[in-house]
């Protein structure tokens, strides 16, 4: 394990700085070399399952901004994909899936299958593992899942959108069934991100989009409780590999979340004061975050006094430079740049 990576060695506990930074949808639509890629490979996931192409739409970021991590070029629902969902990508309105309504759907899931199923994302990750080595040996390989109550959103309502009216409405009305499909995702998820890390991934981060929607009670039966065993799985069988947890929108429960779920890092999404989390969240967990992403978007003086809002919370614990949130697609390239320039200047 090569813990001389600024990454690795923030999610040991280590100060670092400047932070190491990598930004949520790096790779993607602003960048127009992604755009001519995604046009080459059709449809998302062909792009998703193409070793070459993922791999390359990986990489290009870097090769831009040489971050410090690179994040695996691929999606939650691919997840559902493994486990026989049907899944697609329409132009402009997002993923679209069968919807999950009964016991009879959720019975067709095998999670044994999944790791097979999604060979070729492993494929990607190992070639990723040896680009790095090979070109970026101070960049960290990030592999990634949904959580699995944000997958179930997107499982039970089918689509995208941010309220998921049908899974919130399922975990009320029939909390069996829901946490049946909570247990396969789970099973699902260890699995999925063992292979990556038997493939090259050197940390895992788990997306919980929409943890933010939840009541409490379901917070903790939803959230907690599947991060908590997910975590606990994966640091017995791949005890090497940090996690980071991003419980979007959890407000006041990012603490004891952290805490309790046993990650190494958790990401702080962008309403979150940076100042607090980094005081409430304790010392030997890394904090990431939390700038606006459409501060790039705006550049000028939102994204300096934005992006050193967040740096002088960052300072003198283990901490990692992100957004609060994904990339957008209008972001202007160069603000990235300039963005990098002001983080890496930091400190000199
Ligand atoms: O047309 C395109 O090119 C598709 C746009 C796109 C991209 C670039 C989608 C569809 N997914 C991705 C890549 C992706 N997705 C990555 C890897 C790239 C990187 O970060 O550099 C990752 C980590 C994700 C994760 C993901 N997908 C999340 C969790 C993070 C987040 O943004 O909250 C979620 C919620 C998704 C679902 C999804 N996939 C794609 C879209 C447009 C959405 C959101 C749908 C919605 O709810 O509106």
């Amino acid at each position: 394990m090569q813990i001389d990576k600024p990454m690795l060695r923030v999610l040991s506990g280590q100060s670092v700085w400047p932070p190491p930074t990598w930004l949520m949808r790096q790779a993607g639509r602003y960048l127009p070399e992604y755009r001519e890629v995604r046009a080459q490979a059709g449809d998302f996931i062909a792009l998703c399952t193409n070793p070459a192409l993922a791999a390359e739409v990986t990489l290009q970021p870097l090769r831009r901004y040489g971050f410090d991590a690179a994040i695996l070029f691929s999606d939650i629902l691919m997840v559902p994909w493994a486990l026989g969902q049907k899944l697609r990508f329409a132009e402009g309105e997002g993923p679209l899936l069968e919807p999950v309504t009964d016991a009879a759907a959720v019975a067709t899931f095998d999670p044994s299958r999944v790791a097979a199923r999604a060979a070729p994302i492993m494929e990607t990750v190992s070639r990723l593992r040896s680009a790095l080595d090979r070109d970026y040996p101070s960049t960290a390989l990030i592999g990634f899942a949904g959580s699995p109550f944000t997958v179930a959103c997107y499982m039970v309502d089918g689509r995208g959108g941010g309220e998921f009216p049908a899974a919130r409405l399922l975990a009320h009305r029939d909390p069996v069934l829901f946490a049946q499909l909570i247990a396969v995702l789970e099973a699902s998820t260890v699995a999925y991100l063992e292979a990556q890390v038997d493939a090259g991934a050197e940390v895992l981060m788990l997306f919980d989009s929409w943890a933010g929607v939840l009541p409490p009670d379901g917070f903790e039966r939803w959230v907690v409780g599947p991060t908590t065993r997910i975590v606990a799985a994966l640091r017995t069988s791949r005890p090497q590999v940090p996690i980071i947890g991003f419980p979007r929108m959890s407000g006041a429960s990012l603490p004891s979340y952290a805490v309790r779920t046993g990650v190494q890092g958790v990401s702080m999404d962008t309403t979150m004061d940076p100042v607090w989390a980094a005081a409430a969240v304790p010392a030997s967990i890394a904090v990431q975050g939390n700038l606006d992403p459409l501060a790039v978007v705006a550049g000028g003086a939102a994204l300096e006094v934005g992006a050193r809002r967040v740096m002088e919370a960052l300072r003198g614990r283990p901490s990692i430079f992100n957004l609060g949130h994904g990339l957008v697609p209008q972001t202007p390239p160069g603000n990235v740049g300039r963005l990098m320039e002001i983080i890496r200047s930091d400190g000199e």
